[in-house]
């Protein structure tokens, strides 16, 4: 046989094992021996009944994601599937851990799936900007039916074992050993004798589809794809199925898939996918990590009780330590109310909600802190604040406990010299909602250790967070580079654009919102009280500020909100205020295209991450999409800033900066010698040559 697959008989069952780790991709050292013992088996008259099933902790995740955009070596899992549908005998996909993509294709070649009853099953292919290019949309309708192929296939999540049973997408769920039960299932359909039809011919559900409850759900989710194209082709591929004979729907998903593997959007979240795993990854393998039982968090605000539930969620045990009972019992409240509303919204049972709420411990002496093997503080941003909180963490915290600053801006290196312990104080800078937003920046101070890195990594992982690793500079990646992408906000409108017109430059671009609206749903009172603590001033937002606007928190901020509503809608008394304060600057408004809007915001926002890359505070420009991805809702379709850079071209990024440099004389606009080398090299890598 092969390193990666095997071949084992149990009487007139041949079993075929897959054996290709970590997750049993479908990479063509696979897919040879594969399709050579499927041809075998078939023709071997002492097997009644082929099992397809795989070593290791899941059934096969999907085809080689490492092999796309390289030329495709036959068997591919097309021709593979095909050759599975013309076997007479039974066969049967054994599935555990989770069968997703080309691994749920192959599987639908099979006559019959069988499940551990902790499987999960999808095609999470859309994620990568692709659609199921193994036949999965044309074969998963006959099964589910078309409305929930199509939920399943646009937006990739998976479903349980249970569910999929339920759906007829597997035909029976084990608990316990389940080569065993499969082996009998097997062998018990052979007895009872076939014939056995292939997945492609039952289409017999398909025919009572409502093709207008169908488009009328496409057309929902499309309105959601925001100018992503995988999930409009994936609609479509799923709208043939039904429409069209089964050959001729699968050669249209052939095409769809063609297409898209070679699109810039799917290059843009293949890349992504890659880089949240490079992310994670620290020099030096396999660094010993410190045990990290209970986790105390001080302070019980937005932040501090935010990520007092995501430790909880991830099932630590958590201290929660405010200055006074009444401070923290309100704390304990919101927390509460948290989880209340998320068993309101049936995202959560209510034993869950008492097991979460059972994890927290409340306290107001630090003394209850000396057996929490992590501290994270999340007291108010002020140096002189977060140094008392460190000094008494110092002489109260365990030996080897890490501490950890939630800090946005402030110098984590000068935290730690405070302490007897810098070795293990480290920046964990958490993104509001703590408990919701993915990103977690983890900053290593000049002396955090090794080990106690690797831990808060890990344990990121273990939260559900994406983790990347940042040095200590004023905001670290994100809020850095969000402070040279907002740098000409107050130019632009002073100049003419309005609030509006730059927001929408930036939802065309592909953002969620953009930063007027951003900044009326955070609050324009942060960034207010920023610029005070640094001196710094910003003539149009100071003014809102002063004027009690602070965005949807009091219905007024660079737009106006009806009561209730969060819809920005454009305020005349605001752009009158904008008007008058260029008048007072003699500034004369003109027109100002997205185009402009675009080059004064993202291309600053691309030139600080290439002085990030260069300072090191950023050990790959990958780290760096990966944060606005996941903290700043940069599009994934574009793949990032950095990897954005490279399709809107180096050049002309370099070539328009200087221009506004010329015009403005502002550092922002100075590109970075590291841009340059990008455009001549086309990579970000330092060592790179042309
Ligand atoms: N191909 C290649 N490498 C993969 C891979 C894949 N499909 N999936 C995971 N890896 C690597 C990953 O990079 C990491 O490498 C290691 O495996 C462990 O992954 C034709 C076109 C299965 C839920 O999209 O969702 O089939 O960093 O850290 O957290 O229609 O991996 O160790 O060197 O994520 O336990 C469709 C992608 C592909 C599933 C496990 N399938 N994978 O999560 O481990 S396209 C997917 C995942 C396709 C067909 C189409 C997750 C996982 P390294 P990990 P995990």
């Amino acid at each position: 046989m092969s390193d990666f697959l095997k071949l084992n008989r149990d009487g007139d069952v041949a079993i075929v094992t897959i054996d290709n780790p970590p997750v049993n991709a479908l990479s063509f050292h696979v897919r040879e021996p594969l399709m050579k013992a499927l041809v075998g088996l078939r023709d071997d008259s002492s097997v009644a009944a082929i099992v397809i099933a795989c070593a290791g902790r899941t059934f096969v995740a999907g085809a080689d994601i490492t092999e796309f955009g390289k030329p495709v070596q036959q068997p591919d899992l097309r021709a593979i599937v095909a050759m599975l549908e013309t076997i007479a005998k039974p066969t049967v996909a054994a599935i555990h851990g989770t069968a997703l993509g080309g691994g749920l294709e192959l599987a639908l070649g099979c006559h019959f799936r069988v499940a551990d009853a902790g499987a999960k099953l999808g095609l999470p292919e859309v994620k990568l900007g692709l659609l199921p290019g193994g036949g999965g949309t044309v074969r998963l309708p006959r099964l589910v039916g078309a409305v929930k192929a199509l939920k399943m296939i646009v937006s990739g999540a998976p479903i349980g074992a249970a569910e999929a049973h339920a759906a007829g997408l597997v035909d029976a769920v084990f608990e316990g050993d389940l080569t065993t039960h499969v082996v009998n299932f097997a062998r018990e359909i052979a007895r009872k004798g076939g014939p056995f039809t292939p997945v492609r011919d039952r289409d017999e559900g398909l025919g009572e589809t409502d093709l207008a409850a169908f488009d009328a759900e496409a057309a929902d989710l499309a309105r959601k794809a925001r100018g992503l194209e995988a999930p409009i082709a994936c609609a479509q591929a799923v709208r043939n199925a039904v429409t069209l004979p089964f050959d001729e729907a699968l050669a249209a998903e052939r095409a769809l898939f063609a297409g898209l593997v070679a699109s810039d959007q799917s290059r843009a979240q293949r890349h992504l996918f890659f880089a949240e795993r490079e992310a994670a990854k620290l020099p030096g393998k396999d660094t010993p990590k410190r045990r990290i039982g209970r986790v105390g968090v001080i302070g019980a605000g937005t932040m501090g009780g935010g990520i007092a539930i995501a430790f909880a969620n991830g099932g630590y045990p958590v201290t929660l330590l405010e200055t006074s009972q009444e401070a923290l019992q309100r704390g304990l409240a919101t927390i509460d109310r948290n989880y209340a509303v998320s068993v309101s919204r049936g995202s959560l049972t209510e034993d869950a909600r008492r097991q979460r709420l059972a994890q927290f411990k409340g306290s107001t002496d630090y003394a209850d802190l000396t057996d929490c093997d992590l501290i994270v503080e999340a007291v108010f941003e002020d140096m002189a604040v977060k140094k008392e909180v460190f000094g008494k963490l110092d002489a109260i915290a365990r030996p080897g406990a890490i501490l950890a600053t939630n800090t946005s801006y402030l110098d984590i290196n000068e935290i730690a010299a405070s302490t007897l312990r810098p070795q293990d104080v480290l920046g964990l800078h958490f993104f509001s909602p703590a408990n919701v937003m993915k990103l977690l920046e983890i900053v290593r101070a000049e002396k955090t250790a090794p080990d106690a890195l690797a831990t808060v990594v890990d344990l990121a992982r273990r939260i559900g967070k994406v983790a990347v690793v940042v040095g200590v500079c004023h905001g670290f990646v994100g809020n850095r580079m969000l402070a040279a992408r907002g740098a000409e906000s107050e130019a632009l409108l002073l100049e003419g654009a309005t609030p509006r017109q730059i927001d929408q430059a930036f939802t065309d671009f592909g953002w969620p919102m953009g930063p007027f609206q951003m900044g009326d749903l955070a609050g324009l009172d942060i960034g207010w009280r920023n610029r005070k603590a640094r001196g710094q001033t910003a003539d149009i937002a100071d003014t809102l500020c002063e004027l009690g606007r602070f965005g949807q928190k009091t219905g007024r901020g660079f737009y106006l909100y009806e009561a209730g509503t969060r819809t920005p809608v454009p305020d005349p008394e605001v752009e009158a205020l904008i008007r008058d304060k260029a008048a007072e600057k003699g500034i004369a408004p003109r027109t100002i295209g997205a185009a402009e809007i675009i080059e004064r915001t993202l291309y600053p926002l691309v030139n600080e991450g290439a002085k990030i890359l260069e300072e090191g505070i950023a050990a790959r420009a990958s780290d760096i999409d990966v944060v606005w991805v996941n903290g700043y809702g940069f599009p994934i379709g574009k793949g990032g800033p950095m990897f954005w850079a490279g399709l809107e071209g180096a050049g002309k990024i370099i070539e328009r900066l200087e221009y506004w440099h010329q015009r403005t004389g502002k550092d922002v606009f100075k590109p970075a010698p590291l841009l340059k080398r990008m455009a001549e090299t086309g990579s970000w890598e330092a060592g790179a040559t042309a």
